[in-house]
């Protein structure tokens, strides 16, 4: 048994972050599914905001899946995810705060669950939702564009930093998307940045964990329409 645990549910995109951390670090961990729990008492015991990732180390328990990236790399042996130059450790750190701020939320959490979550569980799209979300969507590719145009190669340095794993499962979910496919094949250098990331040991080995869930309805997401679902 490991001793560290991660409490999610399986095709969640932070829950991914957080495992492909730990897959780069050589950390070997256990999966908790939280999805029979979601929103009761267990899981509100482990996150106060009802949210995933949870994860557990040797009786230290942590939440928010940027404190915990940096508490793995900082916390285990493996290759050093933030690197020790400040300013390439503050553009990586501009990468997860662009990543929380408007990757995730346009590409994951609107378009995702529009053209993936709902429709899986035989909810309609709303339409509204995605053609706000798609020009955002734009905007955000071309910033990636233009920044991988610099030579590197991955985000901030020759290696993967944070930056990348946190960028990595929300364009996965955007290629899974009919809008995301076209629009990625538009953005080359995205597109070599994706096969780069996805040739990594730590990548495959995550990927055929979450293979499986790929397209299975996300049962507690039902209630998403309501408390997530933006009313234009
Ligand atoms: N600020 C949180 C966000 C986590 C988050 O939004 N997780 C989503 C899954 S990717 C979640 O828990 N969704 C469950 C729900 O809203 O019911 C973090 O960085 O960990």
């Amino acid at each position: 048994m490991s001793d560290v645990i991660v409490y999610g549910f399986p095709v969640s995109t932070y829950v991914n972050v957080v495992r492909l951390v730990l897959a780069h670090k050589g950390v070997p961990f256990e999966f908790h599914d939280l999805e029979p729990e979601m929103g009761g008492t267990t899981h509100l015991a482990l996150h106060p905001f009802g949210r995933v990732p949870i994860l557990e180390h040797d009786g230290f328990r942590i939440y928010e899946t940027s404190a915990i990236a940096a508490y793995v790399d900082e916390a285990f042996t493996g290759p050093a995810l933030q690197p020790a130059n400040a300013r390439e450790r503050a553009r990586m750190n501009q990468w997860v705060s662009a990543l929380n701020g408007y990757y995730y939320p346009n590409i994951a959490f609107h378009l995702g669950h529009e053209r993936l979550i709902y429709p899986a569980l035989r909810i309609a799209p709303d339409e509204k939702v995605v053609s706000v979300a798609l020009p955002r969507i734009a905007t955000a590719l071309d910033v990636m564009e233009r920044e991988l145009a610099h030579g590197r190669e991955f985000l901030v340095t020759d290696a993967p930093t944070l930056a990348d794993f946190f960028m990595l499962p929300t364009m996965t979910t955007l290629s899974l998307t009919g809008e995301g496919h076209g629009m990625l094949a538009a953005t080359p250098r995205i597109a070599a940045w994706q096969a780069r990331m996805e040739a990594l040991p730590s990548v495959i080995e995550v990927r055929s964990m979450v293979a499986p869930h790929i397209g299975k309805p996300v049962e507690h997401a039902r209630a998403w329409v309501t408390s997530h679902r933006p009313r234009y």
